[in-house]
């Protein structure tokens, strides 16, 4: 659904990462593309205006990483924040109440209400246990009770019989009885709908639920509908109060601006999400995955979280400045990797690392893990505070004292004393080139792969 937003938000961020410093202006002008994008999504305006505002003031407030790009920290901000737009958290229906329990369904016309009672009594029934029944209270479109019966057999779940001329609170009353006496757990309410709100819609909707006090009153949106899916979800919520959103079509072609909006408009989450015709086709809302999906850079995102754990902004900077001084010791060395071998290892970080794609047969050759980082850690902890400091001081005996103390071969203390050095040149190098450069170049040389 949101393949067109996915696609123009990854174009502005792969022109955002192959910047190495962002000025105000390029953050600027991201902002300005986001918004079009969002706006193009058919993200309600008031949303989009907000949802800049307060990314600008995060982009602004948020101090980068030294060892990722500020266009990879962009992405990850924006990330969280579609999470928050659209909720955060996995919202799950609420349940909690002396059962039978009843759950209304209701939404405009053709929006999904039969499909999604049908889809959610399955999973009720099915996930949770849950001995459900259904019932039906449109009588205005013809044969409207029966689809929901052959819905209900579908997925397994009673039915309420149909009685002809009954009205929609009779058959409230009726259903609620029901359940009561057959002793069912939950009682979806099933509605009718309308081609446009109107008041007699409403009317008979917040009737039917003063009679049932349902424990969850579920809005049914169908996302292709675009920006007015926003004021029909104002309206139904303004009008008899909605607690949870469900979403369908969400396998369509839509934009997915409604679902983006949703939320924020309601303040009510999105607890599922109907993602085709079939009885099955019916998934939790995880508001976390959808951003993801959205803008397709899991990866980045979960690199700067890595990241941030394990170097702080002041940490790098700190090392950065001892390497522009074109020193790089054992100590240096020894900081480096365990930082890498926290971050899961060189080969898991580097994959991650856009552009660093072409390194990977490499990495696989060199069968670079935590292994080797283990070995390498304990050379160097078998050397003196004093070798560490200056590696120049390293000879043959004392190569040979290393090599026993971390229980390798003088060749494996030879390999890394060369990397050491050819770290050390490099650093003098590096001196013209910016923070970043010296980085992966630092990493890249570690692995003896230039
Ligand atoms: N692709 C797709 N189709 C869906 C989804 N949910 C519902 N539909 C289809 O949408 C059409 C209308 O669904 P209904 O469940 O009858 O809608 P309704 O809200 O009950 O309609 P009324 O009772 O007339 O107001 C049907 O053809 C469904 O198969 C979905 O998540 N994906
Ligand atoms: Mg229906």
């Amino acid at each position: 659904m949101f393949s067109n937003l996915s696609g123009k938000l990854n174009d502005i961020f792969s022109r955002l990462r192959k910047r190495g410093v962002l000025t105000e202006a390029d953050i600027d002008a991201a902002m300005r593309e986001i918004r079009i994008a969002l706006l193009e999504a058919d993200v309600a305006l008031p949303v989009v205006k907000d949802f800049i505002a307060s990314l600008k003031v995060k982009a602004v407030g948020t101090e980068v990483i030294e060892s990722i790009s500020p266009g990879q920290m962009v992405v990850k901000l924006v990330n969280d924040h579609l999470a928050e737009l659209l909720g955060s958290e996995h919202q799950v229906l609420n349940l909690a109440a002396e059962p039978p329990v009843v759950v209304m369904m209701v939404g405009l016309q053709g929006s999904g209400k039969t499909t999604s009672t049908g889809k959610l009594a399955l999973r009720l029934r099915t996930k949770q246990g849950k001995k459900v029944l259904v019932a039906s209270l449109d009588v205005y479109r013809p044969a409207a009770q029966q689809q929901l019966e052959q819905v209900a057999k579908k997925a397994e779940v009673g039915s309420l019989p149909i009685v002809e001329g009954e009205k929609p609170l009779q058959i409230t009353e009726r259903a609620m009885k029901a359940a009561r006496l057959e002793g069912y757990d939950v009682l979806l309410l099933d509605t009718a709908g309308r081609l446009h709100i109107d008041d007699e819609l409403m009317d008979e909707l917040k009737a039917v639920k003063q009679l049932s006090n349902p424990l969850e009153t579920m809005l049914v949106a169908d996302s292709l509908t675009g920006q007015d899916a926003v004021n029909i979800a104002k309206t139904f919520h303004e009008k008899i109060g909605v607690t949870g959103i469900i979403l369908t079509r969400v396998d369509g072609d839509g934009r997915g601006g409604a679902a983006l909006s949703m939320r924020t408009v309601t303040g009510q989450p999105i607890k599922f999400i109907g993602v085709g015709e079939k009885i099955d086709e019916f998934e939790e809302f995880h508001p976390a995955r959808i951003a993801s999906r959205i803008l397709d850079m899991g990866d980045i995102v979960s690199l700067v979280e890595k990241a941030a754990e394990v170097v702080s902004a002041g940490e790098a900077e700190e090392m950065a400045a001892r390497m522009m001084q074109g020193s790089f010791d054992f100590n240096d060395l020894l900081d480096q990797m365990r930082k890498m071998k926290k971050m899961g290892g060189i080969g898991s970080m580097m994959k991650m690392l856009p552009g660093m794609g072409q390194l990977k047969d490499k990495l696989e050759n060199a069968n670079v893990d935590k292994n080797i980082l283990n070995k390498q850690e304990a050379i160097i902890l078998a050397m003196t505070p004093k070798e560490r400091k200056f590696p120049k001081l390293i000879n043959g005996s004392r190569r040979l004292r290393i090599a026993k103390g971390a229980g390798v071969q003088v060749q494996d203390v030879n390999r890394i004393l060369k990397q050491q050095q050819q770290m050390q040149d490099m650093m003098k190098k590096f001196k013209k080139m910016g923070q970043k450069g010296m980085m992966r170049g630092g990493m890249q040389n570690l692995l003896g792969l230039k």
